[in-house]
């Protein structure tokens, strides 16, 4: 009996013995962004990462000057013979985006890659600080609004969810305020809101305020601010939240682990003058993802 579990385990195994995730975002030469922390994450965390480049970059947009390639007409190529190979993913999970014109196609790739449990989390990523990220108009707004409904996950920041919500894109000032902004965009149907970058009403604090449609309970994760802006940490949080709910953590127990990762790589970083275009120093706090949480401070939220 048990010889032929082991055997049956072994053998279901051998189809699927390392878990895989589409990654649909540019790959940024320079930067530490998107894929350049993407791939480093999640292979640490033990998963396969394929990406699904949208574009080429040089460097991030945050730096003047770089060489945008866009690869929307390869796209469908890419999935076409992806399918021929019949792939299917454990995972898909979108961030930056190439054109407007993606949008529809990462529909299509979720509707014909996933498989029963695949998670889908969509980064909505537009805009950062009030303003839309440089390569992008409305029409990305407009059309982000399309795949978030798509996702099981979504983790915009405050801006994001302003620009999402036709809104001012500083309209959240405190944990109310994110509060009923989830209210406004559980509409658009994803199961659990994540948002970033919360004002705390405590001095010198930062929050990540979530939601769960499905027990209806909402979570608040503080931290401490330092004043500094490192892009790609977006990516970087949301890459650690997506691998510690693909190793089975629980919801508040993925936003502790990934709140307190970028708050260590933002203090390792910080300490040092350095130029906070190129990100936070990704490769000294790696090895540490897979450590035992040591810092905790997940709260639940009452509400009605
Ligand atoms: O981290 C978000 C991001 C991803 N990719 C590119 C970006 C940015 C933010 O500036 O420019 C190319």
């Amino acid at each position: 009996m048990q010889i032929k579990f082991l055997t049956e385990y072994i053998e279901k195994m051998k189809q699927n013995p390392v878990k895989k995730v589409a990654a649909i975002h540019d790959l940024s030469g320079f930067g530490r962004s998107s894929l350049t922390v993407v791939i480093p994450v999640l292979s640490s965390m033990g998963f396969q990462v394929c990406p699904l480049p949208t574009a080429v970059l040089s460097t991030h947009s945050q730096f003047s000057d770089y060489h945008f390639v866009d690869l929307t007409e390869h796209l469908p190529h890419i999935m076409h013979h992806w399918k021929s190979l019949n792939l299917s993913f454990d995972a898909i999970y979108s961030g930056f985006l190439g054109s407007s014109k993606q949008i529809d196609m990462v529909v299509k790739f979720i509707d014909d890659f996933s498989g029963d449990d695949t998670i889908v989390l969509i980064d909505p990523v537009l805009g950062d600080n009030g303003k839309l990220y440089g390569p992008f108009d409305q029409s990305m707004v407009d059309e982000m609004r399309k795949l978030v409904s798509k996702a099981h996950i979504i983790t915009p920041n405050i801006t994001e969810v302003g620009l999402l919500l036709e809104d001012d894109p500083l309209m959240i000032k405190d944990t109310d305020d994110a509060i009923n902004a989830i209210h406004r965009l559980a509409a658009f149907g994803p199961e659990i809101i994540v948002i970033t970058s919360v004002p705390d009403g405590a001095e010198g604090k930062t929050s990540v305020i979530a939601h769960n449609k499905n027990d209806e309970r909402y979570w608040k994760v503080p931290v401490d601010y330092l004043p500094a802006a490192y892009p790609g940490t977006g990516d970087t949080f949301a890459s650690v939240l997506l691998g510690c709910l693909l190793q089975g953590d629980n919801l508040p127990m993925s936003l502790d682990r990934a709140v307190h990762f970028i708050s260590h790589g933002v203090r390792s970083t910080f300490g040092f003058s350095y130029d906070e275009k190129e990100g936070i120093l990704l490769e000294k706090v790696l090895p540490t993802l897979n450590s035992m949480v040591q810092i905790n401070s997940y709260e639940v939220l009452k509400h009605k």
